[in-house]
């Protein structure tokens, strides 16, 4: 039997109109796909929440593919190291606590674990705006990438959530939004200065401890966790050492499972 282009073409757009309209109303939207993005769509996937991730780039990952400066090994210390062998990711030590493991491994282990635990992934498809009301974050504004590319005027759509994680790095790109609502229809942040503190300089053992620590909630159904955390909280950057994204992500699926289950 030959193929049908009408078929493939028809075949996608169902299927991706199907994946998309079950993402209009759920409990979890995670924006950014980088290492504390993906454990966390994961566990909360499998703990039965309906949680879709939503990624600007072609590809998720984030900043892991490229390990540090682009020597794509990546390292984790002891602590994180059982996250590793839970995703199925192979690492071997390279010192009495620090393993390294192949980045290509790692974002592929990670983002094929999360999928088929639930979690969908949108890529291409970039958070611009949030929804506010009562003082609480009740949703996103999304619109393709290629829309903020083009430097078009397109309206965006948005979706209904319980509560939004901010897993974007260094960009801090939801909490900045918040922010800047903070005297129309918004309240200050949650953090000492009511603004985002900042990113300090690079000290990975500090770094790394406090990144867990700054996992938490930022403003009333708003968390952060990875970089994004200590870039909020006004702690220091690790460089290329991953543990704590793992960890970070793990603990805000903890969190965020828990206040879920406080209001079914
Ligand atoms: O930067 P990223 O990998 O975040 P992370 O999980 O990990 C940080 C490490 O990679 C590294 C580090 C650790 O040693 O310091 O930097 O905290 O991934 C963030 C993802 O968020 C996406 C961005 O494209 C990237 O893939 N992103 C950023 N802003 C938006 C976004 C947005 N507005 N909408 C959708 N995706």
């Amino acid at each position: 039997m030959g193929l049908d282009d009408r078929v493939i073409t028809r075949a996608i757009i169902e299927r991706y109109t199907e994946k998309l309209l079950s993402c209009l109303e759920i409990d979890v939207a995670v924006v950014g796909a980088g290492p504390a993005g993906i454990v966390a769509a994961h566990d909360l996937a499998l703990a039965g929440r309906r949680v879709v991730v939503f990624e600007r780039k072609l590809s998720i990952g984030g900043g892991m593919w490229g390990g540090g400066m682009m020597f794509n090994e990546i390292v984790v210390q002891a602590d994180a190291k059982r996250i590793l062998d839970a995703f199925g990711i192979r690492c071997r030590e390279f010192a009495e606590g620090y393993y390294t493991a192949d980045s290509i491994e790692c974002v592929t282990g990670l983002g094929h674990k999360a999928v088929q635990a639930g979690a969908t992934f949108l890529n291409l498809v970039t958070v611009e705006d949030v929804a506010l009301r009562d003082d609480r974050l009740t949703g996103i504004v999304i619109n393709w990438t290629a829309v903020e590319m083009g430097g078009l005027h397109v309206d965006p759509l948005s979706v209904a959530t319980r509560y939004v994680i901010d897993c974007t790095g260094h960009d801090t790109d939801v909490v900045r939004m918040v922010e800047g609502r903070a005297d129309r229809g918004g309240r200050p942040l949650l953090t000492p200065s009511g603004k985002i503190e900042g990113q300090g300089p690079l000290w990975a053992d500090r770094a790394e401890r406090t990144t867990i620590e700054n996992t938490r909630e930022v403003y009333p159904g708003l968390y952060v966790a990875g970089m994004s955390a200590n870039a909020t909280w006004g702690s220091f950057r690790m460089g290329p050492i991953f543990g704590g994204m793992l960890l970070s992500g793990e603990k805000v699926a903890r969190l965020v499972a828990a206040r879920l289950e406080e209001c079914p």
